[in-house]
C-alpha cells in the first residue's frame, strides 16, 4: 500500500512525513533530493503483535507495512503552465499512490507565510482539486487523442472507449471527481489503465496548531457523529477544520487533525515520553498513527497474523479475501497447495491465556476450507502440500 502525501506549498507535508517516518521507525528510506520526493515505508502500529511475542520469544516480530510518498508543494507552477495540470514530474510520483492524503494547513506561523496569503483550507482544498482534476483532464485527453486514431479502423471497442473518454472529459471540465462517476466494470478497467488522481481515495489530514489539536480532534469526531456545527460561529483554526470536516462527511471521506511540526519532534523521543506529553494534551494517540489506520480503512485492507518460534508477523490483506489467497502472501506455493486453515481469532488465543491447545478444547480453534473469509486479527496456520 502506497500513500501519497499532497497539499499546497509550506502546508506541512514534510513534517507529516518525518513524524510518520521517525514515529513507527522507517524500515527503510530513502531521499531523492533532486525530484523532491522522500520515500518511506513505515511499520502499521499493531497492538497485538507485543503480547503475541512475549508468548512465542520469535527470533523476528515483523509488523505491516505502508509506504509513504512525500512530494514538493502543488500549485508551484505560473499560471500558464497550471492549464495542463500538474508537471509530468510530479505526477511521476503520485500517479502509482493507492490513496491520497492531502494536507490542509490551519496552523497560524508568521515565520512561514501562506502561499495564498490567509489560512482558508477550504479553499486550498478547492485549489487543489481543481489542480487534479486538470492533471486528469490532461491524461484523459492524450488518451482521446491515440483512441481516436485507433478507432478509424472501425473497432467497436475504441468507439466505446471514446465514449467513455468524452464522459469523463465532461466530467472533470465541470470539476467532478471521476471517483463519483458510475462506472461499469469494463469501463473501470479501462478507467484504472488511466491512473487518474481523482479516482483515489483520499483522506484530509488538518495540519493544526498544537494549541487547537485537542479541540479540532473533538470537533472532527463530533462532526462524524453527524453534528451540525454553525461553522460562522466557531473561532480560529476551528472554523476551517469544520468546514473541511463537513464536507469531507458529505463525500463520505475521512479526516484526521494532526500537529505535524509537534508530531515530529515528538517522534524523536522516547515512545513513553510522547504519549505521557499526549495526555497532557488530552490526546490517546499520535494524529500520525491515526493518519495510517485511516489509510488502511481507505483502502479496505485489514491484518491476519502468523505465529511462531521463528517470526510473529502481521500480514495486510483486502477486506473479503478468502484464505488461498492469504496463504499466497506467504508464499505462492502455500496458496497453491492449500489444504485447510487453521485459524484462531487473536482475541480469544489471548482469553485463551495464549494456548492453542486451550482454545482447541474450547472449540475456538477451527479449520477452515478455501472459501473461508479470512477476519481482521485472526491467526491462521495454513496446511498445504506442494508436491500437488
Ligand atoms: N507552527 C507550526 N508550524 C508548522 C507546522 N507544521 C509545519 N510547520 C512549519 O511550516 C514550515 C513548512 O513545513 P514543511 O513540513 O516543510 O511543509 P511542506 O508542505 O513540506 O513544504 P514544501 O515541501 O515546501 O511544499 C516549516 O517551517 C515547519 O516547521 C505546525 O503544525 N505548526
Ligand atoms: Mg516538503
Amino acid at each position: 500500500m502506497r500513500i501519497g502525501i499532497v497539499g499546497l506549498p509550506q502546508s506541512g507535508k514534510t513534517s507529516l512525513f518525518n513524524a510518520l517516518t521517525g514515529a513507527q521507525a522507517p524500515i527503510s528510506g530513502y531521499a531523492t533530493r533532486t525530484v523532491q520526493a522522500n520515500t518511506a515505508v513505515v511499520q502499521v502500529p499493531d497492538p497485538r503483535l507485543k503480547p503475541l511475542a512475549e508468548i512465542f520469544k520469535p527470533k523476528k516480530v515483523t509488523y505491516a507495512t505502508v509506504e509513504f510518498v512525500d512530494v514538493a508543494g502543488m500549485g508551484q507552477q505560473d499560471e500558464e503552465a497550471r492549464k495542463g495540470g500538474l508537471s509530468a514530474e510530479f505526477l511521476g510520483h503520485i500517479r502509482n499512490a493507492d490513496a491520497l492524503a492531502i494536507v490542509l494547513r490551519t496552523f497560524a506561523n508568521e515565520n512561514v507565510p501562506h502561499p495564498l496569503g490567509s489560512i482558508d483550507p477550504l479553499r486550498d482544498l478547492e485549489q487543489l482539486d481543481n489542480e487534479l482534476a486538470l492533471t486528469d483532464l490532461a491524461t484523459v485527453e492524450r488518451r482521446s487523442e491515440r483512441t481516436a486514431k485507433a478507432a478509424k479502423s472501425g473497432e467497436k471497442k475504441y468507439q466505446q472507449e471514446l465514449d467513455l473518454l468524452a464522459r469523463l472529459q465532461e466530467a472533470l471540465s465541470n470539476g467532478i471527481p471521476v471517483r463519483r462517476l458510475e462506472l461499469n466494470a469494463q469501463e473501470e478497467a479501462l478507467v484504472k489503465e488511466l491512473f487518474l488522481l481523482t479516482m483515489k481515495p483520499r483522506m484530509y489530514v488538518l495540519n493544526v496548531s498544537e494549541d487547537v489539536l485537542a479541540e479540532a480532534a473533538t470537533l472532527l469526531e463530533q462532526i462524524h457523529q453527524g453534528a451540525e456545527p454553525a461553522v460562522e460561529s466557531l473561532a480560529g483554526e476551528l472554523r476551517g477544520v469544520a468546514a473541511v470536516a463537513l464536507r469531507a462527511r458529505s463525500e463520505e471521506a475521512e479526516t484526521v487533525a494532526v500537529s505535524a511540526r509537534l508530531e515530529a519532534e515528538l517522534s524523536e523521543l522516547a515512545p513513553e515520553e510522547a504519549a505521557e506529553y499526549l495526555a497532557s494534551l488530552g490526546l490517546p494517540k499520535l494524529g500520525a498513527e491515526r493518519v495510517i489506520q485511516v489509510g488502511y480503512r481507505l483502502l479496505n485492507l485489514i491484518t491476519f497474523l502468523t505465529v511462531g518460534e521463528d517470526e510473529v508477523r502481521a500480514w495486510t490483506v483486502t477486506k473479503g479475501a478468502k484464505a488461498p489467497e492469504a496463504a499466497g502472501k506467504i508464499h505462492s506455493d502455500i496458496e497453491r497447495g492449500f489444504i485447510r486453515a487453521e485459524i484462531t481469532h487473536f482475541d480469544d488465543f489471548m482469553a485463551c491465556g495464549g494456548s492453542f491447545a486451550a482454545a482447541a478444547r474450547k472449540g475456538l480453534q477451527r479449520l477452515e476450507g478455501k472459501d473461508y473469509v479470512i477476519q481482521d486479527g485472526d491467526i491462521a496456520h495454513f496446511r498445504f502440500n506442494v508436491g500437488r
